[in-house]
Order: structure tokens, then C-alpha cells, then sequence
């Protein structure tokens, strides 16, 4: 495939996203909205989706690319985003259309753009700090700030930033969110990589979601989904049970500010052997095996109300 084309045999640029998310108002006309959910940095927009197949329903968000490495997670997000709107399996089409969808691939603009042009390891925003770059966007939100698995050092991947919302990318998207906060039902975040089905809370301190049992049950449904397809193992758990403690996320600002009453974090393929440059052939399998598993979680929330 030339790499200008739009497909999911490749990792699309940041560009390329941007023009294809923008393609859908006019392919999709009264169903795709698009939206600017916020600003970056380096002055650029944050751009993302609204999917709306009828009037009243409640909403799903999902969100990708918060950090700049973790490639798989653009592409699986466009992929489910695709399947959203063209899929003819009924399950699919029936689960689309029973809800709204905020659907944004990368939340992180200027990291992801970086990673392509400078530093493919790259992980963090690019705001200037002392002698180094970028604050971990996944530790900037105003929900238990720097309680743990954060760093002070601006030279660290996990610089938590000077404050809470500090960075305009954490700032701005907070605000967008707060604004659709009364529409959500459920947030979905994905990075990449080590196969965990994640559950809030990630900072120090044991806190857990009301609903933690049905957020465990559901999730284990959801990796049990996932593993039919091509057999990829997932681990679901709380986030300093399954991977370590980490504050500041965006997940748990949600969860734990707006009390949404579904939110996961996937941390998808693979488990270390190629980690974050997780080879494009694997981009269609991931997309597939992850939209399963968002299907049966999607049908388990619609059967909670
Ligand atoms: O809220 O998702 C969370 C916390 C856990 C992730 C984080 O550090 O933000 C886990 C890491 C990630 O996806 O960024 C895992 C990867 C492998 C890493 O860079 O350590
Ligand atoms: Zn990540």
C-alpha cells in the first residue's frame, strides 16, 4: 500500500487521521459530527468525532493516543470507528446505534506527530520544562494529582507537569468532557502495551469504584470475548493490582470526578516482544479482537439500565 493511502495495513500520520476523521462529515451526513475537543502546545487542534445514528441516546467515549509511542491505539480506535459506521453484523450494527459516541484517536497531537518525525520512543507532550520536554498527559488531570507512580522531574516519562491541568492538551480536553459529562455512560481509554483490561483507580490509597464488582465481572466477560478470536490473553484488575500504582490519569479523573459509570482502560498487544512498535500486520487483528470485547461491554451496560 502507498503510504499516502488510508488503510489499516499501515500506521497513518497524524495528517492522515485528521483528513480521514474529516472525511466522514460528508461521507456520513446528520450521523458524524466533527469536533475540535480541545488544543495542544504546538497550536494544534484536537480533533475527534461525535457518531449519533438517533436522537436520545446516552453516550460512549473513547479515547486514544494520549500517549505519543503507542501507536496501536490510534489505529485500533479508527478501526472501531470504521466498523461503527459500516459493519453489517447485526450485533455490530445494533450496538452502534444504541448509543452516542465522543470518539477521539489522538489526544496527544504533537507527541504523536514527534514520534514520527524525531523520536519514535517518544511518550509525552512537547511544552518546554527547564531543560526538557513534555509532561505525561496520562498524570496531568486534577484527580488525586501526583499521588503516586508520577514524577517532579520534567526530564522523567512520567512527569506528572508543574500542576494539576498544567498542560493545555489535559486542560482543554477537561473541558470538553465536562461540557458532554451529563450524556456519558461509559469511558474508554487505550494505550498499548501488555494486554490488561484496566479498572480504576490507579493513585495510592486502595480507592475503588462503587460499581468495582460489576466493572471485574463485566471486564472478564469482555477478555473472554477477546480471547475467542485469535487467543490473545488479557488480565483485568485495578490498575496498581495488575501494573503499578499511577496518578492523574485520565480515566480516573472521569470515573472519579463525573462518576461515569463504566470506564476502562485497555493496555492492548502485545505482551513485550516488539512493545510499542507493535509490527502493522498486527493493526486489523487488534482492531478485531478489541472491537469484541468493546461489543459484549457495550451490551452489558445497555443490559445495566
Ligand atoms: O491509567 O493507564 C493508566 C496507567 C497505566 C499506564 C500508564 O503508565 O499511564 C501503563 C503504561 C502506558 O500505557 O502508558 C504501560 C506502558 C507499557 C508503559 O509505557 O509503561
Ligand atoms: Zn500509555
Amino acid at each position: 500500500a502507498r503510504s499516502s493511502e488510508w488503510n489499516w495495513n499501515s500506521y497513518q500520520t497524524l495528517d492522515q487521521i485528521n483528513t480521514w476523521l474529516n472525511s466522514l462529515e460528508s461521507k456520513y451526513v446528520g450521523t458524524v459530527t466533527r469536533i475540535i475537543g480541545g488544543q495542544s502546545y504546538e497550536k494544534r487542534n484536537i480533533y475527534g468525532v461525535r457518531v449519533s445514528f438517533k436522537p436520545g441516546n446516552r453516550a460512549v467515549f473513547l479515547e486514544g493516543g494520549i500517549h505519543a509511542r503507542e501507536w496501536i491505539s490510534p489505529a485500533t480506535v479508527t478501526y472501531i470507528l470504521n466498523e461503527l459506521l459500516t459493519s453489517t453484523n447485526p450485533k455490530i450494527r445494533s450496538v452502534a446505534e444504541s448509543r452516542d459516541w465522543y470518539i477521539f484517536p489522538i489526544f496527544n497531537p504533537d507527541g504523536y506527530e514527534y514520534t514520527f518525525k524525531k523520536d519514535r520512543m517518544w511518550r509525552k507532550t512537547r511544552k518546554p520544562n527547564l531543560a526538557c520536554f513534555g509532561a505525561d498527559l496520562n498524570r496531568n488531570w486534577n484527580y488525586h494529582w501526583m499521588e503516586g507512580g508520577s514524577s517532579y522531574n520534567p526530564c522523567s516519562d512520567t512527569f506528572a507537569g508543574r500542576s494539576a491541568f498544567s498542560e493545555i492538551e489535559a486542560k482543554s480536553l477537561s473541558q470538553f468532557i465536562t461540557s458532554i459529562s451529563s450524556q456519558l455512560d461509559a469511558y474508554i481509554s487505550f494505550h498499548s502495551y501488555s494486554q490488561l483490561l484496566l479498572i480504576p483507580f490507579g493513585h495510592q490509597g486502595l480507592e475503588k469504584p462503587p460499581n468495582n464488582d460489576e466493572l471485574h465481572r463485566i471486564g472478564r466477560v469482555a477478555v473472554a470475548k477477546l480471547f475467542e478470536r485469535y487467543g490473545t490473553n488479557y488480565t483485568v484488575g485495578n490498575i496498581p493490582d495488575v501494573i503499578y500504582v499511577a496518578s492523574g490519569g485520565s480515566m480516573d479523573w472521569v470515573a472519579g470526578l463525573h462518576k461515569v459509570k463504566m470506564a476502562y482502560t485497555f493496555e492492548l498487544r502485545d505482551e513485550g516482544r516488539y512493545g510499542f512498535v507493535l509490527p502493522p500486520d498486527q493493526i486489523v487483528p487488534t482492531g478485531q479482537e478489541t472491537l469484541d470485547a468493546l461489543i459484549v461491554m457495550i451490551e452489558e451496560l445497555n443490559a445495566l439500565q
